[in-house]
């Protein structure tokens, strides 16, 4: 039986691995907090609650060396998480899932790391936290899996996908990525601006913002259809229309955003390649100085 390793008890992370440990497998939680031997987390779906209490893992290494890793941390949290890993012994073929918003995290230490095995999740479940350890899945969405570097699909893939469904497995997960990253993009930082759950950006304004931010990504990445990426933006909107996204969350908890690996990330990649992303590159600027003013140690 294949052991996962779920990283956090973050709202998407705890409905992983309670979903996994209902399918009867072996899962354990790496959390930063490891005095207790078991972690008792709560989740509901639809008002349907369940409870599960789970092993914690003690150490990257005690965790065996075929252990599959779920990795639910925020972009910028995954290279000092990689980094404590690695100092605890994780295997040098380690198999690492990741699963955040954005691009570019951790990049320099994966490629460093060949023989790890790293696969992203892409997902549009909208799940948050009622409390530390109780976690709602407000919006049932789909995942998407496949491997960062040409990969086949491993065998565990089809516990993972019966375990939480629907999961597809994809050879194009770069693809996916991408898309995600435009959507976040745009609904992220302007709902955050505008201190307002994803349905303001509805308004005429803001469709002018969100077509700018489509159209400079994809001239950053010339595989990209402005109008696809605009569209699928718009249908976020509508399907999400009452949820605050997760970096309005950020800001309003004083915690730090992923905006460096969004429209930060976007602004990087226009410097890099000669591109005009003034529209990605002022929307990094108004959403640092937002998280600042919220919380001034960051
Ligand atoms: O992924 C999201 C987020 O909040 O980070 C969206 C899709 C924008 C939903 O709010």
């Amino acid at each position: 039986m294949t052991r996962w390793v779920v990283v956090g008890t973050g709202a998407l992370g705890s409905h992983w691995a309670a979903a996994l440990s209902r399918a009867g497998e072996d899962v354990q939680l790496y959390v930063r907090d490891r005095q207790h031997k078991q972690l008792d987390i709560t989740t509901s779906v639809h008002e349907q609650i369940s409870h599960s209490s789970l092993p914690v893992c003690q150490t990257a290494a005690a965790a065996g060396k075929d252990a599959v890793w779920l990795v639910f941390v925020k972009a910028w949290q995954l290279e000092p998480l990689l980094l404590q890993l690695v100092d605890e012994g994780l295997p040098q073929q380690a198999q690492l899932i990741v699963s955040h918003n954005g691009m570019g995290a951790a990049e320099e230490l994966i490629q460093e790391h060949p023989d790890w095995q790293v696969f992203d999740l892409v997902t549009t479940h909208g799940a948050w936290r009622q409390d530390r350890y109780h976690s709602i899945l407000a919006g049932l969405g789909h995942s998407w899996l496949g491997a960062r570097h040409a990969a086949a699909q491993p065998q565990w893939f089809t516990t993972l996908a019966a375990a939480f469904p629907p999961l597809t497995w994809t050879d194009d997960i770069t693809l996916r990525r991408w898309h995600k990253l435009a959507i976040n993009c745009a609904i992220n930082p302007l709902a955050t601006l505008a201190q307002s759950s994803n349905g303001v950006l509805r308004s005429d304004s803001a469709r002018t913002k969100i077509r700018a931010v489509c159209e400079e990504i994809a001239k950053v990445n010339l595989a990209l259809d402005a109008n696809e990426l605009e569209a699928q933006v718009h249908e976020v909107i509508r399907a999400t229309a009452g949820n605050r996204c997760s970096m309005l969350q950020d800001i309003t908890a004083g915690r730090r955003t992923e905006i460096d690996y969004l429209n930060g990330f976007i602004c990087r990649q226009g410097v890099e390649k000669q591109i005009v992303t003034r529209t990605n590159c002022e929307l990094a600027d108004q959403i640092r100085v937002l998280e600042a003013s919220a919380n001034p140690q960051l």
